[in-house]
């Protein structure tokens, strides 16, 4: 038999207070408080003492990054993508994002940041001089902008439109243009998204995305008086001195692009100085241990950081970012922005962790190696990558070797890993390869790269390439043509098996479309590039589709929850800025008969569709 354990109690003797004595005079509270230290016991009193220098140890640790994290909560909105992310949760929620099966009314992309009203935003001016300790510790100095007035021969002004001369497939996307503008306009005036359905806006950001986003859409498809309004809520109501977190690659395509695109097609100067601004409140991003920037930046304090749950940043988000630095810097004469986004490249250039070319999703932003090794795919995450090795090489003039060396050996890596055809129409895909396992999985996102590989074909490079870029389109074509609203799906997976269904198969979770532009986008490339008018053909398909499934009467339009229901779609209330800024752009100009409007010798496009020149060579 055991003897029974020892116990130790610590005893303390609360004395019970009459309420009618109640005495709180300072003398009278010092002398109880040290009479009841006296009561304890040794043991009690070396516990009690050994616990606060404990919490005092840790309080000294851990105040710098709790008080950063407490600012970042009190900042960020209680919608889901405001609240901390546990790291479990997080990887779930990046498989969810990466596989883009999101629930209704769940935002794509990085946390989201909903602002108060506009009076409760704190607005914090950047570039006092002083430096700034970021949220990892890193010290950021605030930006000092060498600015240089941009010479007449950097602009290429492109004349608006002239209405009578426009097709009639030109007019009928400038008409549903002025029905997602006038939605825009009534609900969501000045603030990042458009809900059509229930009549409000979401934000993101909080600067006016779907505004900025689509200027250069106004501006090429002629319609002057929505342009002069916005360029006054440009003027007189954007402000970048805000306390907000921004994602560097979002903004960057969407903003800072948006901004340079405007002002090369109008060569109004307020775009500019809005791009400067907006272009050096980036640039702490870039500050981090091995030059890989973070994904986010407070535009407000100039402090950038990883998200919450991870240090890497996405590989597509940090190679996707070139065209619009480089430009800057051209227009600037400050070689800053140039040199941070060409530091990446070179670095990318020369890592291991690469399968033939073809890159994985992560890159770690201490060390500046490849993570979550073994995974490719030219879909989500890795999409823009490649689609910015070819267009950095025409936007430089087609010197910079290397980039041009990485294009042709991603673009052999597809042909050698990724490619097949589907049965029995025999439609060739590009899947994806997870540790040397071949899935036939296949994001809408990849329908970029008929048109990229038809511009690569335009500039000089292999005939096969434009092959290649026609069989593709015929593919992403079909993504829309073998649904019942003739809309595609966010992921397909195609059918390897003879005699057995259909080439497309769509997974439950994958139904939705989000009014994305990659295939119209790739429409437009393919008929300016070979003239052939099925492609013009097979948009106006799609075009119908979208006005069919996607139009709100009341103004505007949405995504919906499921293509294969003609009967109910089933709307999701969110007209993100890029069918704006990309998808009716693309119509319009896949419609246009004049092949110099925007020419594919003068300019290249950024990832979300807004034109940068090609630099003119010496
Ligand atoms: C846009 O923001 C850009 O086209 C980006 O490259 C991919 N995602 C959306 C459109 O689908």
């Amino acid at each position: 038999m055991f003897p029974p354990a020892r116990k130790e109690f610590i005893s303390l003797t609360l004395p019970e207070q009459d309420p009618r004595s109640y005495n709180n005079n300072k003398s009278w509270r010092k002398q109880s408080c040290w009479r009841k230290w006296k009561q304890l016991s040794r043991l009690q009193r070396s516990l009690i003492l050994l616990l606060v220098a404990f919490l005092l140890i840790c309080g000294i640790a851990t105040y710098p990054n709790l008080s950063e994290q407490w600012k970042a909560l009190t900042e960020t909105s209680p919608e889901e993508g405001g609240r901390p992310v546990a790291p479990r949760k997080a990887e779930k929620r990046l498989e969810v994002e990466r596989t883009g099966s999101r629930q209704l009314g769940k935002k794509r992309g990085p946390p989201s940041l909903k602002l108060q009203k506009k009076e409760n935003v704190s607005e914090v001016q950047a570039g006092d001089g002083l430096p700034v300790h970021s949220w990892r510790g890193a010290m950021i100095e605030a930006d000092q902008v060498t600015e240089a007035p941009p010479s007449a021969a950097e602009i290429e002004v492109v004349p608006v439109q002239v209405p009578g001369k426009l097709t009639d497939r030109q007019m009928a996307v400038t008409e549903a243009f002025r029905h997602a503008w006038g939605g825009y306009k009534e609900f969501a005036w000045g603030h990042d998204e458009l809900k059509p359905i229930s009549k409000s806006y979401s934000e993101w950001f909080g600067l006016g995305l779907t505004l900025i986003d689509a200027l250069d859409t106004m501006w090429i498809l002629g319609l002057k008086e929505e342009f002069e309004e916005a360029r006054r809520w440009v003027s007189t109501e954007l402000s970048f001195a805000k306390n907000v977190d921004v994602n560097l690659f979002e903004s960057t395509i969407r903003i800072l692009g948006g901004l340079l695109g405007t002002f090369h097609l109008t060569g109004d100067s307020l775009f500019l100085e809005k791009a400067k601004d907006i272009g050096s409140r980036l640039m702490p991003a870039f500050n981090t241990p091995s030059k890989i920037p973070y994904s986010d930046v407070n535009i407000g304090r100039g402090t950038a950081h990883p998200p919450r749950w991870t240090s890497d940043s996405t590989v597509a988000e940090v190679t996707s970012i070139q065209l619009e630095f480089r430009d800057l810097s051209r227009l600037t004469g400050d070689m800053k922005y140039q040199m941070a986004v060409d530091d990446v490249m070179k670095h990318i250039h020369s890592l291991g962790g690469k399968h033939d070319g073809l890159v994985p999703m992560f890159i770690n932003t201490n060390n500046g190696q490849f993570s979550h090794l073994g995974v490719f795919t030219l879909g989500a995450r890795a999409d823009s990558y490649y689609e910015y090795l070819l267009k950095q090489w025409i936007q430089g003039g087609k010197k910079e070797s290397e980039l041009l060396e990485d294009y042709l050996q991603a673009i052999e890596g597809v042909k050698k890993n990724l490619l097949r055809k589907s049965e029995p129409k025999k439609l060739t895909f590009v899947g994806e390869l997870a540790h040397n396992n071949f899935s036939p999985k296949m994001d809408h996102l990849v329908c970029f790269l008929p048109g990229t590989l038809a511009l690569g074909a335009h500039h000089g490079l292999a005939p096969d390439h434009m092959e290649l870029a026609k069989a593709l389109m015929e593919t992403c074509y079909q993504m829309y043509a073998q649904t019942e609203t003739g809309l595609s799906p966010e992921i397909v997976h195609f059918n390897l098996f003879p005699r057995q269904g259909k080439d497309v198969e769509i997974k439950p979770a994958d139904k939705h479309n989000l009014l994305r532009p990659e295939t119209v986008e790739s429409l437009f490339y393919l008929h300016r590039l070979t003239g052939d008018k099925k492609y013009q053909d097979w948009g106006w398909h799609i075009f119908n589709s979208f006005i069919k499934y996607t139009k709100v009467s009341s103004g505007g339009f949405t995504s919906i929850n499921n293509v294969d229901s003609a009967s109910n779609p089933d709307p999701r209330d969110k007209m993100e800025s890029f069918f704006l800024g990309e998808t009716l752009k693309y119509f319009f100009l896949l419609f246009s008969e004049d092949f110099s409007l925007v020419d594919l010798d003068r300019f290249v496009f950024n990832t979300e569709a807004h034109p940068l020149p090609i630099w003119p060579t010496a």
